[in-house]
């Protein structure tokens, strides 16, 4: 079909959709009831839905229409494009005869579908990912030549975010390290920053990751436990290799179960170096800040999380995109004197167990990424994006970072095998948005059409095109490697496995604190091997007596002394979590009516929808309940998936609180109460959510026995109600409910 005729499609479909005000409607369309008979254009993606540009594997823009990728006309075809009558149907011998070899349609269908999966990635398989607009601020100018960083330089993205252990049906709110990885897809050649939630890594030298990853990955032989680090495998090595220490505290510690991908930091890790136009040099640390501040999960709604909704977060970040609530970050750089010693403030630039505390060294706000719209195919965008640290645009190199110049190699080889071929970088989701001629021929799945006869420089017969620049160029800076021998060794500074584990530790709030014990004893309990949780006590008496003492209590083992002498360090308060405000765009609320609705429930949902929050209506059954659509039940619903309840109504038991048709009903017996709403407020009270009530809402917070404790509230009205919860979910969750113990 001719571009003007998808044009037209798209615009008559759009036209016939209404805008959804709860995010989750599957298709752009109205389904019927009956099954649609008349032919038709396909429907176009939703509202919400980007792919990647119209361009040729060679960058070059075509001007299509973003549809004109998938699907089209209004007739089952061939891969060819024949149309076909039948597809139910194979080509028997008679209706009761054998298959014949003869049904071309019937091969090709079967034949594709038995290769539809590609290997998963070998870590970061599970993952999310969303389109969206970088603005520079201009504020990077001065230390880089790189064009996307001048003033209002809008460049498109795509960001994937990532667990690393789990495979790629795993659970989203396991205890992780989270990836987040950006592809900029700037005029200059793709620059693809891939970071992570936490700025510091396991290891100091890239030939040490398959043994962290085989570490964390299920042991070998039963293929148990999937998605997680409590083992023995894992602290078994993190035990022994103890520059592990400092990412493990940080996997301990909220940080590791973050409550979105929208509320999390991301970090390059690794240093960089930057080069401006005066050929000037400065070495930089990348640091992603989201807009709604770092918010984590408690472990307890983690762990329902991962069962009652294993999406969780891939949901959330559609969700929130579907809904409007356009996920953002501020870019920003901590930077360093380009020194020869590559050294800040006595820390090593180049260790990458290593930070640099915001409190010595700024972050630099210099651009804002905005994330507008979801991929419109999973497979095409998000599985097939092949991120490489070495993609880098003029103006950003890298560093000696033994980490990282390992990364260098491992990007590239391991998309030889699951993206088959070498010509991965022509997918549509990687293509460059710059001029591409660079001789690389032929390949599995080679997309370009190349002219000429020349592929090799140099050359007369293409009139020697392709030419090298003389002007700006990939940054290959000419950086002084100091004289030495080849050896396998790391410099001595690399040596200091604790000073920064224990600045961490010292850096975090009471209640912070207390979760990160609970997440060691946790996951130490989980090991089998006494030896293992004795090992890793080691460890901790060497971060810090009191973490080790805590920790030891609740396996039940005696604290050790420590083996190196602890060091005296100032703590950074940025490591902390908490003590900010933050806007609460997307967070979600339950509402519980009753069968017939409730009193201020509808005004109270659009206030909320007015405030950029998601209501969900949770009613005895679905359907409407005084004139409000239905989100949940009594049945569907579930705590974790709400940031805060509000309670309109008695809630009085419905038909099917019964533990025969619901677990959940429990022992019903002859309470006032539907028992999965109780069971709903349990479990928010339980994880510090904020709850309220008003009307005859206010006999379930009775009935649950939690009237008059922190965050728990009683209005006169539902929009009464909203300003109170605001200010509750301003700072994430209601802490003072469970006082810590710990200083
Ligand atoms: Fe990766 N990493 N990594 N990594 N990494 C991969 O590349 C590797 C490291 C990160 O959403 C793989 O395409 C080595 C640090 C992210 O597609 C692989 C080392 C950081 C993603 C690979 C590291 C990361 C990956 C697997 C030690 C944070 C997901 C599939 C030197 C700064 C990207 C793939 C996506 C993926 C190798 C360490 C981040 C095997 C050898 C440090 C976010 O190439």
């Amino acid at each position: 079909m001719e571009a003007r005729k998808i044009v037209d499609a798209v615009k008559d479909a759009v036209e016939a959709v209404t805008e959804p005000t709860v995010p989750g409607t599957p298709g752009s369309g109205t389904p019927t009831v009956a099954e649609p008979t008349t032919p038709r254009e396909p429907l176009p993606p939703k509202s919400d839905q980007g792919t990647p540009e119209p361009v040729t594997p060679t960058g070059f823009d075509t001007g299509a229409p973003k549809t004109a990728r998938g699907q089209q006309g209004a007739y089952l075809t061939t891969a060819q494009g024949a149309r076909l009558r039948d597809t139910d149907h194979s080509l028997k011998a008679g209706p009761r005869g054998p298959i014949l070899m003869q049904d071309h349609h019937f091969r090709e269908k079967i034949t594709h579908f038995d290769h539809e999966r590609i290997p998963e990635r070998v870590v970061h398989a599970r993952g999310a990912g969303a389109h969206g607009v970088f603005t520079a601020y201009g504020s990077a100018e001065a230390i880089t030549s790189a064009g996307f960083l001048k003033k209002n330089a809008e460049t498109p993205v795509f960001v994937r975010f990532s667990t690393v252990l789990g495979s790629r049906g795993s659970a989203d709110t396991v205890r992780d390290t989270r990836g987040f990885a950006t592809k900029f897809y700037t005029s200059e050649g793709t620059f693809d920053l891939v970071g992570n939630n936490i700025p510091v890594f396991f290891i100091q030298d890239a030939i040490k990751f398959p043994d962290i990853i085989h570490a964390g990955k299920p042991h070998p032989d039963r293929e148990i436990p999937q998605a997680q680090s409590a083992h023995d495998t894992f602290w078994d090595f993190v035990s022994l290799h103890t520059e592990a220490q400092h990412h493990t505290i940080w996997n301990m510690s909220d940080r590791g179960i973050p409550r979105s991908y929208r509320h999390m930091e991301g970090f390059g890790v690794h240093t960089f170096r930057m080069v401006n136009d005066a050929g000037e040099t400065v070495l930089v640390k990348f640091h992603w800040k989201p807009k709604l501040g770092v918010h984590s999960l408690v472990w307890e709604e983690a762990q329902l999380a991962s069962g009652v909704d294993p999406d969780f977060h891939r949901r959330d970040l559609y969700d929130a995109i579907e809904a409007g609530a356009y996920p953002e970050w501020e870019l920003g750089v901590q930077v360093f004197p380009d020194t020869p010693d590559e050294t800040f403030a006595g820390i090593d630039l180049l260790d990458p167990t290593k930070i640099v505390p915001e409190e010595l060294a700024e972050v630099q706000p210099i651009g804002r990424l905005v994330l507008n719209r979801n991929p419109t195919n999973f497979f095409a965008e998000v599985e097939q994006v092949a991120f490489h640290l070495g993609n880098l645009p003029p103006g950003i190199d890298v560093t000696n970072d033994p980490l990282l110049q390992g990364r260098l190699f491992s990007y590239v080889d391991t998309q030889l095998t699951r993206l088959a071929g070498p010509n991965f970088s022509q997918i549509p989701i990687n293509r460059p948005h710059a001029p591409v001629n660079d001789m690389l021929r032929d390949g599995f799945h080679q997309q370009g059409v190349h002219a000429g006869v020349a592929p090799y420089k140099p050359n007369s017969l293409d009139g020697g095109n392709p030419f090298e620049t003389t002007e700006k160029a990939f940054a290959d800076l000419p950086v002084r490697v100091a004289e030495s021998t080849k050896v396998r060794e790391n410099p001595a500074s690399f040596d200091d496995h604790y000073s920064q584990v224990r600045l961490f530790w010292q850096s975090m709030t009471p209640v912070e604190k207390e979760h990160i014990v609970s997440a060691y004893t946790f996951e130490l309990g989980k090991c089998y091997e006494q030896a293992i949780k004795e090992r890793q006590l080691l460890a901790l008496a060497n971060i810090d007596a009191d973490l080790c003492a805590q920790v030891a209590a609740g396996l039940g083992l005696p604290a050790p002394a420590p083996t190196v002498e602890p060091v005296e360090v100032a703590p950074s308060p940025a490591l902390s979590q908490l003590g900010q405000e933050w806007p609460a765009d997307g967070r979600i609320i339950g509402i519980v009516v009753g069968p017939d609705g409730a009193d201020g429930a509808g005004a109270v949902r659009e206030a909320i929808l007015a405030a950029g929050a998601l209501p969900l209506i949770i009613a005895p059954v679905g359907g409407h309940a005084g004139g409000l659509v239905v989100q949940r039940t009594f049945n569907t619903a579930r705590s974790v998936e709400f940031d805060a309840i509000l309670v309109a109504d008695a809630a009085a038991p419905a038909a099917d609180a019964i533990p025969a048709r619901d677990a959940k009903a429990g022992a019903a017996g002859t309470i006032a109460v539907d028992p999965r709403v109780r069971l709903l407020i349990e479990e928010a009270w339980r994880h510090a959510k904020p709850v309220g009530a008003w009307g005859s809402g206010a006999a379930v917070l009775e009935q649950a026995g939690i009237t008059g404790t922190p965050g728990v509230f009683l209005a006169e009205s539902g929009p009464g109600a909203l300003t109170t919860l605001q200010q509750f979910l301003a700072l994430h969750r209601v802490w003072e409910r469970f006082p810590a113990t710990l200083a």
